[in-house]
């Protein structure tokens, strides 16, 4: 999810292998495996739902803002309301406006876990993402599931170490 222009589509492209070509998102594509929505989803506040709705389907969720975008469209610690790890991709890197450090700084207030720079015209950074997005989640038990629920530990968070010699 991300504005429009931000480089859903295109970063989708490099994902898959394929050749970079515009085509302007009318509508969500779930039909692979990454769902693209328009950035006009993530732009209105009545569409915006519809992407909570969208996330409940995905395994991993992507706030992807271009390096030169000139404000924040995301709230902090929208992780509350995400029931799955989301991580933060910035695109446009190689844009003459880029300013990394910035949209780092908004994707950590969101409360992306993981944040990943990707030049979608040149594909650097696409490798250190695909390798991250082929790691499995671990399967964890019911009971390991309702004890994290106890403590507010998402499935895939470290027990921190106080905790970790509780009676599961
Ligand atoms: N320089 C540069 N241009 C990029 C990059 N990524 C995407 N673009 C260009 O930015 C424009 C918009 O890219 P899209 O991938 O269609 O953006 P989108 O986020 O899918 O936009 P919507 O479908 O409208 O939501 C296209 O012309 C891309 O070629 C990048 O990393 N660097
Ligand atoms: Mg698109």
């Amino acid at each position: 999810m991300g504005r429009s222009e931000a480089g859903k589509t295109s970063l989708a492209q490099v994902l898959r292998g394929e050749e970079l070509h515009y085509v302007k998102t009318q509508y969500t594509n779930a039909d692979d495996d990454m769902i693209d929505s328009p950035g006009e989803y993530a732009e209105s506040k009545v569409f915006s739902t519809g992407l909570a709705c969208f996330s409940f389907e995905a395994d991993v969720v992507a706030i992807v803002q271009a390096a030169d975008e000139p404000f924040n469209l995301f709230g902090s610690s929208i992780q509350g309301s995400i029931l799955r790890p989301l991580i933060g991709v910035i695109t446009k890197t190689d844009s003459p406006y880029a300013n990394v450090p910035m949209i780092r700084q908004w994707m950590i207030n969101s409360g992306c876990e993981r944040i990943f720079e990707v030049n979608n015209i040149t594909r650097e950074g696409a490798e250190e993402l695909l390798a991250y997005l082929k790691e499995d989640l671990p399967r964890i038990s019911l009971e390991e599931a309702k004890f994290r629920q106890r403590y507010g530990i998402k499935e895939w968070e470290d027990v921190p170490t106080e905790l970790q010699k509780n009676d599961r």
